[in-house]
């Protein structure tokens, strides 16, 4: 089959809800992923940031397929004897009292809300049915009726209603916002990416994460970090919090958490907000299964052995440097931390960033563009300076070509 054949199929059977980069994909291994008629990319989206450990890590790989054969499902109607084995991990490797898993994004977000919620009740006196969460206007927390409910985009939240009450929007990078909205006694929680990675890598004002939480912490409001895509050594650090020393009581994680390989997601808390969900509250068919549990030790033990936050942090600040010496007046703004960058395009002679992206695909480069004007750049985090430095003339050839 041709790779237009590929995609007229699914165009021919799938829904229409995605717009893909036209190129059909067949294999990957670590930073590389090949298509249908074996032309080998760099793939600078990294399924966005769930493979940060690189396609088909072996050690992730191994662990789900010696898992895949002796136990994949028992549900939570009965212990299993690997489940166990990865909250201890995962608690002490985060430091938390407590997790529960899932297995997207978005339904690790739905939880949070779920828990925060609880909580408002149980523990903070709250009216029943009267508890608020703040959001920032510009989130993307997924998909769910509830979370597009928390969306000012359109294109996320148009024709879905009748929404979810109950959340307060604010202006994302807004101190004096935050405060604002705090003032009412019946918020219950704050809930927050650390970089907004949808809305283009929208990276805050310096101390916009610590002066959140202390205000938080103020009003007995929980601090609540969607950190789906920016956690797991994206940013430079194990969690993006860390950059400026904040602990989420709430930390929702998702995507790398299990490699790629297969979807896992969680909540982490301490005791005191964790246990307010009681036996039949809350739960998932696939959640915690051993399959799922064994995956995501073995993706959170590359993150650490192979020292994968330091080399995003290193090689991020190369990235930055080199991308912003480029010359090219389609160049408005590279921002980012860590290897979670974006670069701002400005449309020349009608080439706009989708055009940047065709062509990057034709030289061996795969990005995807985001409203309309922004390019992410994403890489697995195994990528070393050399491929980064290839990989970065592509870009700049590419560029080049539209001068
Ligand atoms: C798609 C964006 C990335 C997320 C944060 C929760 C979720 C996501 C911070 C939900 C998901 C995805 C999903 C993907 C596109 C994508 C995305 F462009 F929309 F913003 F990564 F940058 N919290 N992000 O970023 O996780 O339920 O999908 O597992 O195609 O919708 P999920």
């Amino acid at each position: 089959m041709t790779a237009q054949e590929f995609m007229d199929r699914e165009a021919r059977y799938g829904a229409h809800n995605y717009h893909p980069l036209p190129v059909v994909l067949e294999r990957g291994e670590g930073i590389y992923v090949w298509d249908t008629d074996g032309k080998r990319y760099f793939d600078f989206l990294s399924a966005y940031s769930a493979v940060n450990q690189g396609h088909c890590h072996p050690k992730i790989v191994k662990a789900m397929t010696d898992q895949a054969q002796k136990l994949a499902l028992t549900s939570r109607a009965f212990y299993n004897n690997v489940l166990g084995e990865w909250e201890e991990f995962v608690t002490k490797y985060f430091g938390y009292d407590k997790v529960l898993p899932m297995n997207t994004g978005a339904e690790a977000d739905e939880t949070a809300l779920k828990l925060c919620r609880k909580w408002a009740y149980l523990k903070k006196g709250i009216p029943d049915g009267e508890a608020k969460i703040i959001v920032c206007n510009g989130n993307f927390h997924g998909r769910t009726i509830t979370i597009v409910s928390l969306s000012n985009d359109p294109e996320a939240y148009g024709g879905y209603g009748p929404f979810t009450p109950g959340f307060v929007k604010i202006p994302y990078n807004d101190i004096p916002a935050l405060a604002e909205a705090l003032k009412d006694p019946n918020v219950a929680g704050f809930l927050v990416e650390p970089i907004q990675g949808e809305a283009g890598v929208y990276v805050p004002a310096e101390g916009y994460l610590k002066q959140a939480y202390d205000l938080c912490k103020a009003h007995n409001v929980l601090f609540m970090a969607d950190e789906v895509q920016t956690g797991i050594a994206r940013t430079g650090k194990l969690l993006a919090c860390d950059h400026e020393g904040v602990r989420p009581d709430v930390l929702i994680l998702g995507k790398a958490i299990s490699g790629g390989v297969m979807p896992v997601s969680c909540v982490l808390a301490d005791d005191d907000i964790m246990l307010c969900i009681k036996p039949g509250e809350h739960g998932s068919t696939y959640g915690g299964n051993p399959i799922a549990a064994k995956v995501s030790i073995a993706a959170l033990e590359v993150v650490r052995d192979e020292h994968l936050a330091e080399n995003a942090e290193a090689l991020g600040k190369v990235f930055r440097e080199k991308l912003k010496q480029i010359h090219s007046d389609m160049v408005e703004e590279v921002r980012g931390k860590g290897l979670l960058n974006a670069v701002v395009i400005k449309p020349k002679n009608g080439k706009t960033a989708w055009d940047v992206c065709l062509k990057l695909r034709d030289k061996g480069l795969l990005a995807k563009p985001t409203h309309q004007h922004i390019i992410r750049f994403a890489p697995p985090l195994i990528i070393n300076k050399m491929e980064l430095l290839e990989a970065i003339g592509i870009i700049e050839n590419t560029l080049a070509e539209f001068e």
